[in-house]
């Protein structure tokens, strides 16, 4: 019997020994290191894939310097593509981007709204902060960071608001339209916009046609518009390059522009206000091109892991041609 006790109070000491040895004295267990916060990136740490649409007018250099420039000034490592207006370019830059260890963000001015999706999610699935800049695209906003750029929409309505103006007691109201490029965001929203609101003074768009932002095709289909014929109140020009164009072929038909058929154009270049000083243009409806310092920031932010609106919205205004003259030297593009 005593044997099997001291076997006992042997056996519970050698445990309590055991338990006891495993576990050291607070003082002395070095804690866990914390996780270890990824340290905040800087604009000089930050490479960026930029692809453009092209360099098709005065507002897309404008918007191109724009990001150049900035770049420049914040040392963000910029990796600059220009698409010359191919989608099929766009989206095999894409690809290389996503593909190029170094790019943390690629940015996209998207010529158009459609075929996106896909090389979104790869971008996702590498890792990639996409922000689009511009143009707006249809894609779920869960696969891209945020989008920077104008309601083009908005600018239709106000472009309607103000032909409506101009054409107050115009017995009649038809007005042709030049078109951007067909299936961009700009183009699809300026046109519905312009056409939600001219039924308020009872405009009509008698023709409408793809002028690709340019100013020869502007000229172009103009002619051929008022070779179809003349009885023509007014143009809605989806840009100032294309509205100056219709004013020559407006000139050359033996008419006069701004006088006897207003324009309206949208973005607001130097050229749109030297067009309303000579009295050709008559309103211009802002679309602002620099665009870098918020598509940067927000870029920024994006590869912190802070939390950003899906669109930032540019402010903008619309400018006559009474006032041309004085705001014109004021006009950074
Ligand atoms: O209006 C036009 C340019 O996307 C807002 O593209 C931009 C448009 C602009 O070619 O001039």
């Amino acid at each position: 019997m005593r044997t099997l006790k001291v076997f006992y109070v042997v056996m519970i000491a050698l445990l309590l020994f055991i338990s006891l040895a495993g576990c050291k004295p607070a003082a002395t267990a070095t804690p866990a290191p914390a996780p270890t916060e990824k340290p905040k990136m800087t604009y000089e740490d930050l490479t960026v894939g930029f692809i453009q649409t092209g360099s098709e007018g005065g507002w897309r250099a404008a918007n191109t310097a724009s990001f150049k420039e900035t770049a420049e000034q914040l040392g963000i490592n910029l990796k600059f593509y220009d698409a010359q207006n191919k989608l099929e370019n766009q989206l095999s830059a894409f690809r290389n981007f996503i593909a190029d260890k170094e790019v943390d963000v690629i940015i996209l001015a998207a010529l158009e709204t459609t075929g996106w999706e896909e090389v979104l999610k790869e971008a996702q699935a590498a890792g990639k902060v996409v922000v689009i800049e511009d143009r707006r695209i249809d894609a779920p906003d869960t696969l891209f960071a945020t989008y920077v750029g104008s309601d083009f929409a908005e600018e239709g309505r106000k472009a309607a608001d103000e032909m409506c103006k101009l054409l107050e007691g115009s017995e009649k109201k038809n007005v042709v339209e030049l078109v951007g490029n067909v299936g961009s965001s700009a183009a699809k929203d300026r046109g519905q916009g312009f056409r939600e609101k001219m039924g308020d003074c009872g405009i009509t768009i008698v023709e409408s046609q793809t002028a690709n932002w340019d100013v020869t095709q502007g000229k172009q289909v103009m002619e051929a518009f008022l070779n179809k014929s003349t009885d023509v109140q007014g143009v809605f020009a989806q840009n100032d390059e294309m509205g100056l164009g219709a004013a020559q072929a407006i000139r050359e038909a033996g008419l006069t522009p701004g006088v006897d058929i207003k324009i309206i154009t949208v973005d607001a270049t130097a050229g749109a206000f030297k067009g309303m000083i000579a009295g050709d243009i008559n309103t211009v409806i802002e679309c602002n091109p620099l665009l870098a310092p918020q598509v940067y920031e927000a870029a920024l932010k994006a590869v912190n892991g802070e939390t950003i609106p899906k669109w930032v919205k540019s402010q903008e205004g619309v400018f006559y041609a009474k006032d041309a003259e004085t705001i014109l030297p004021t006009r950074k593009y």
